[in-house]
């Protein structure tokens, strides 16, 4: 879609954002050579978690020391040699990867073009259940489930649903015309990247057309709404906090 001079399909508000690739400005970050990075969503937006979107340019490496953050990443196009703790992958496009607090992390030589979302988050352990594994993962290999019995809106589940796991990485794929359901309000929170295809984002009380490329964030308790629409499916790479207390 064209953007206007001095116009933006984005929006920032307190509980809600759309941001499309027009709007992407870049920011160096620690770690990350021989690529451009955008933070899309941080706390200064009012989320609890992180987005980033990283497109290597030459002799590309992202490389982060053990912390307390854990880290998912997606392979959006493209590839590269992957080291998560001691275990090593070559990663191509649907690769992804969790690499839990306390572990490192580097993704080297990546093609020119690569492109990869990361999803970082502090981890709030959970008294008395270990912190979960390295998890290397292809999207190609996660069996889908029809979302509440629909075969218009398929669902894959990227990281266990177990309670030692506090975020939740899936990918959704609508048909033309499919749709969530009903209108989620809910306290979980939401970072999103459409992949493909085009739709309607209800967000609140405002809705958004979106395609391919555009990121999402959706605070708590922010109504939400979805319409693919178009010729072709679409599908979305979503972030979600689960599995901790209400206090
Ligand atoms: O998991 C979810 O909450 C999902 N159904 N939300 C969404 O797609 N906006
Ligand atoms: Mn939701």
């Amino acid at each position: 879609m064209p953007e206007l001079f001095g116009h933006t399909r984005a929006h920032i508000g307190p509980r809600h954002a759309l941001l499309t690739p027009h709007n992407h400005v870049n920011s160096a970050v620690p770690g990350i050579t021989g690529a451009t990075s955008v933070i899309l969503i941080n706390p200064a937006l009012g989320a609890k978690f992180a987005q980033l979107q990283v497109t290597f340019t030459h002799e590309g490496r992202a490389a982060q020391p053990a912390s307390d953050l854990q880290t998912f990443g997606y392979v959006m196009s493209g590839g590269g040699a992957l080291t998560v703790g001691k275990d090593k992958a070559k990663v191509g496009p649907g690769g992804y990867f969790y690499v839990p607090a306390g572990q490192s992390w580097s993704l080297t030589a990546p093609k020119a073009g690569t492109q990869l979302t990361l999803f970082q988050k502090k981890y709030a352990p959970l008294p008395g259940v270990a912190t979960p594994a390295a998890i290397i993962g292809d999207v190609a290999s996660v069996k889908g489930t029809p979302f509440l019995g629909d075969p218009a809106a398929n669902l894959q589940v990227l990281l266990p649903d177990l309670p030692a796991f506090d975020m939740a990485v899936n990918v959704f794929a609508y048909q033309p015309g499919g749709h969530l359901p009903f209108v989620e309000v809910h306290v979980m929170e939401h970072g999103l990247l459409m992949l493909g295809g085009q739709g309607v984002y209800r967000l609140e009380d405002s809705w958004y057309p979106v395609e391919k490329g555009d990121v999402i964030w959706m605070g708590p308790y922010c109504p939400q709404w979805f319409v693919a629409m178009g010729k072709t499916p679409a599908s979305y790479l979503y972030y979600k906090d689960v599995n901790r207390s209400a206090l």
